[in-house]
């Protein structure tokens, strides 16, 4: 056995006006609750620091530059790597990027016991618009704020295992997981902030929402043969509902933790790493099966290319 516990810490609603630090107090006491569980592992949402921000439209790009980071960690950051390292407690964090050339990202990292920078993901599926949109009921502005990743989809040897990290909309792509599948993936880490509502069909509310977002990670976790531990900011953020329904999935693809709330709380499981070796040398054994001579339409397009008519 090999088994890494995580606590998976969703995180309830951040209003606008709610300060960094604030935010930070409670993503500690999370990781108490997690240390006092026996936790190895602390998963948090995507974009976790702060309100989900590109719900709103900010034509000055010097106030869009406010809900960015600069240094990872810094100064907004400093207490939580501190209690990571107090606690020995190994770590996701989803965050805004700005780096020192200005390039903007969603991004993620993955810190070890020490509190030391294991490794980097920058979200690669960015959904929504770059402009102001009157058809919807909603904005939703990533593409408008953050340019697509560009370290593609590595994997990380931490904790005895083979880690790899996504972000939100990935988690809705088959491609995000196979390619860390590829890389011996044995735990996926996410987070995300899904709007309660699809801003373009009404129609599709919480119930279709939180469907979608466990059948991915499920299908994802099975089809690759690994954990995936998916990890929710949920609640009323200034009127806006965001859904929680955090899980931590099994390799066989069955959920074995679930959030019950859509605020802070913790789900814990000891995930047994080894647990992932059957798919992976059965019927995922991906050397055996793999038929890569029919799927160059994968990399090669990304459109829909219909056949002729008849
Ligand atoms: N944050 C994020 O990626 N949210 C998306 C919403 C898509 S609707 C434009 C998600 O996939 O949950």
């Amino acid at each position: 056995m090999r088994v890494v516990t995580v606590a998976a810490a969703q995180m309830g609603p951040i209003q606008k006006s709610d300060s960094r630090a604030a935010v930070i107090e409670r993503m500690v006491r999370l990781m108490e609750a997690a240390k006092a569980a026996g936790a190895d592992l602390i998963v948090y949402p995507e974009l976790a620091l702060t309100t989900f921000f590109p719900r709103w439209y900010m034509p000055d790009w010097t106030e869009v530059d406010t809900w960015f980071e600069r240094e990872m960690p810094g100064p907004n950051t400093a207490a939580l790597f501190e209690a990571a390292r107090q606690h020995e407690m190994a770590m996701y964090l989803g965050y805004a990027e700005l780096t020192t050339d200005h390039h903007r990202f969603n991004t993620a990292i993955l810190t070890d016991k020490t509190a030391s920078l294991v490794g980097k993901y920058r979200k690669i599926h960015l959904p929504g618009h770059v402009d102001y949109d009157t058809e919807r009921t909603h904005q939703h502005l990533e593409k408008r704020y953050f340019e697509p990743g560009d370290l593609g989809f590595p994997v990380f040897r931490m904790l005895g295992g083979i880690f790899g990290m996504a972000i939100c909309n990935d988690r809705r792509w088959p491609e995000t997981y196979r390619v860390m599948g590829l890389q011996g993936v044995e735990m996926v880490v996410l987070g995300y902030n899904t709007p309660s509502v699809n801003s373009q069909k009404n129609a599709e509310g919480p119930q279709q929402r939180y469907f979608h977002s466990e059948l991915v990670m499920q299908a994802g976790a099975y089809q690759n043969s690994c954990w995936v531990v998916g990890v929710a900011k949920a609640g009323v953020e200034d009127g806006h509902p965001l859904i929680g329904g955090s899980i931590i999935v099994n390799p066989d693809g069955e959920i074995v933790a679930k959030a019950a709330t859509e605020g802070d709380e913790l789900l814990v499981h000891a995930c047994d790493l080894d647990a992932t070796k059957f798919g992976k040398a059965t019927i995922f054994d991906f050397a055996r099966h793999r038929r890569i001579e029919h799927y160059s339409r994968i990399t090669s397009q990304t459109g829909v290319i219909l056949p002729p008519e008849a």
